[in-house]
C-alpha cells in the first residue's frame, strides 16, 4: 500500500462519538448504533435487488475476484452498499469513497467498512481537501480495478499516481459526465487502462438515466420543499435520457413542462412530444423551478437570475455542480439565508428570493432527504457494474486501453435475470426468424 493518513469510517465515528455530548448534532452516538442502521436500510434495499442478490450468489460460489482488489468512488447509500458486498463476497479486497461530498450515508458507511474485506473512507459534509484525501486513501490500497462515478478515481490515478497504471486490469464508469470525461480523455491519448462505458448500455440509461433520474430528482424536490408541481412552469435544461425523464415525470405531476436545448434533434424531438421548447433567456421569466441536466457549464447565469421571478427553484440533476451559476449569484444577492433544511434561499436587491437546493448538486443524492434512484432501477445499474467487473478480470487481456462499450451478451444477461425475477415471459425467435433476419436476399 502506499501511504495514506486519511481515515476510514469507523475511526471518524468513533471519534465524533466520544465528542458527542458536547456536540448534539451529532446524529449517531457510537459506531455500533451507525452500523446498525446502516445494515437495516441495507437490508430494505436489498429486498428489491434481485438481480444482485442473483450475480451474488454466482460470485460467492465461483470467487471470481480472489485476490483482487477493487477501488470505488461511488455514492455511498444503501444500494451501493450492496454492490460494494456483492464484490467483496466475489473475494475481493474493496476500498470505497463518495463521488459527492453530499451524497454519502454515514451509517452505511459504517456497516460496510465493518466487513473485513472492505474500507470506506466515505463520510457526508467533506470539503473539497477531504474528498481527495479520501480518493487517495481508496488508490492507497493500489486496485486492480477501479469503479467509478464522474471518473475523479480514473483522473486521480493518472495525474498522481500513473505508477498504479500497470498494475490495474481495467475500470467501469457508471455516468454520463464520467464517461464523457472518458472520452475526452481517450480522445487526447491519454486514458492508459480499459474502462467499460457502463452508463451507456440499455439496461443503464433507458432505465436509471430516465426513470432513475425523473422519479427521485422530483421527489427530492418535492419533500425538500413541500411545494406542488401542478401547474407549475418547470424548465428542464437538457433533452438527454435525463432530461427526457425528469420531462416526463413533471408532465405526469401535472407540470407545464418546458425545454431549452442546444442540440437541434433533440429539441425538435422535445417539441414533438408535445413540450414547450424556447431558449433559456425566454424561459428564464416564465419558469417557476429550473432543473438543469445537460452535463455542461455555465447553464443558468447571471442574465436569467436577472429575469427570474420571485420564489422560483433552481436544482441541478447533472452530476456537477456547475450548471447553475452560484457565484454570480451569490454577487447579485444582498442577502443570503437558509429558508428550509436544503433550500438556501438568495434574495435581490429588489426583494424577489431564488431559492437553490441542495447547493446546486446533483438533487436526488445531495438534498438532506434525498435517497438516490430507486432500488430497482439502481439493482439494474450495479447489476450490469457487477458483471462488468468479473468481465475486466476475465478477460481484460481482450480490452486495449480506452473506453469499450459493454458487451451487449452482458447487459441481456441482466435483463434477463431481472425479467425471471419479475415472472415475466417474453418470446424468443424461430430457426427460421432468426434465418430471415440474417439473410438480405428477400425482397417483395
Ligand atoms: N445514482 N446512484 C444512486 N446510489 O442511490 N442514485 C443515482 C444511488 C447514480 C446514477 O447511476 C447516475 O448515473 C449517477 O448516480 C450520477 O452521479
Amino acid at each position: 500500500m502506499t501511504d495514506s493518513a486519511y481515515p476510514p469510517i469507523s475511526d471518524q465515528l468513533s471519534e465524533a462519538a466520544e465528542q458527542s455530548s458536547m456536540n448534539p448534532e451529532i446524529p449517531f452516538q457510537d459506531l455500533e448504533s451507525a452500523r446498525e442502521e446502516g445494515r437495516r436500510k441495507m437490508d430494505w434495499a436489498t429486498q428489491h435487488m434481485p438481480i444482485l442478490e442473483h450475480v451474488r450468489e454466482e460470485f460467492v460460489a465461483d470467487q471470481p475476484f480472489e485476490g483482487e482488489r477493487i477501488g470505488m468512488a461511488m455514492h455511498v447509500e444503501a444500494k451501493t452498499a450492496i454492490l460494494v458486498e456483492t464484490l467483496a463476497e466475489g473475494g475481493a479486497e474493496v476500498a470505497v469513497t463518495g463521488c459527492n461530498p453530499l451524497s454519502t450515508h454515514d451509517d452505511v458507511s459504517a456497516a460496510l467498512d465493518a466487513h473485513e474485506n472492505i474500507t470506506s473512507y466515505a463520510k457526508r459534509g467533506v470539503d473539497d481537501e477531504a474528498y481527495y484525501d479520501a480518493i487517495e486513501a481508496v488508490i492507497a490500497h493500489e486496485p486492480t480495478v477501479t469503479v467509478d462515478d464522474g471518473m475523479d478515481l480514473v483522473a486521480a490515478i493518472h495525474e498522481d499516481y500513473p505508477e498504479l497504471i500497470d498494475g490495474i486490469v481495467g475500470g467501469a464508469e457508471e455516468t454520463t459526465t464520467g464517461v464523457h470525461r472518458l472520452r475526452a480523455m481517450d480522445a487526447d491519448g491519454a486514458l492508459d487502462y480499459p474502462v467499460f462505458a457502463v452508463n451507456d448500455t440499455p439496461m443503464k440509461r433507458l432505465f436509471d438515466n430516465v426513470h432513475g433520474t425523473g422519479e427521485s430528482s422530483l421527489a427530492s424536490i418535492a419533500m425538500t420543499t413541500n411545494l406542488s408541481w401542478a401547474g407549475k412552469n418547470v424548465v428542464v435544461a437538457g433533452f438527454g435520457y435525463c432530461g427526457k425523464g425528469v420531462a416526463r415525470k413533471a408532465s405526469g405531476q401535472n407540470a407545464n413542462v418546458i425545454v431549452t436545448e442546444v442540440e437541434p434533434r433533440r429539441a425538435l424531438e422535445a417539441h414533438m412530444e408535445g413540450y414547450e421548447v424556447m431558449p433559456m433567456a425566454e424561459a428564464a421569466e416564465v419558469g417557476d423551478v429550473f432543473l438543469t441536466t445537460t452535463g455542461n457549464r455555465d447553464v443558468v447565469v447571471e442574465e436569467h437570475f436577472e429575469e427570474m421571478q420571485d420564489g422560483v427553484l433552481l436544482a441541478n440533476a447533472g452530476h456537477f455542480d456547475i450548471e447553475i451559476d452560484l457565484d454570480a449569484l451569490d454577487d447579485l444577492a444582498v442577502d443570503r439565508y437558509e429558508a428550509r433544511d436544503g433550500v438556501e434561499a438568495y434574495e435581490m436587491a429588489d426583494g424577489r428570493r431564488l431559492n437553490v437546493i441542495a447547493e446546486g448538486r446533483l438533487v436526488n443524492l445531495a438534498a438532506p432527504i434525498s435517497l438516490g434512484h430507486p432500488v430497482e432501477v439502481m439493482d439494474q445499474s450495479f447489476g450490469v457494474q457487477a458483471v462488468c467487473v468479473r468481465e475486466m478480470l476475465e478477460n481484460g487481456d481482450e480490452y486495449d486501453a480506452g473506453v469499450h462499450d459493454v458487451p451487449d451478451e452482458l447487459d441481456t444477461e441482466i435483463a434477463e435475470i431481472k425479467l425471471e425475477a419479475e415472472d415475466v415471459d417474453f418470446d424468443s425467435l424461430t430457426d427460421t426468424q432468426r434465418d430471415y433476419m440474417g439473410s438480405w436476399d428477400h425482397g417483395t
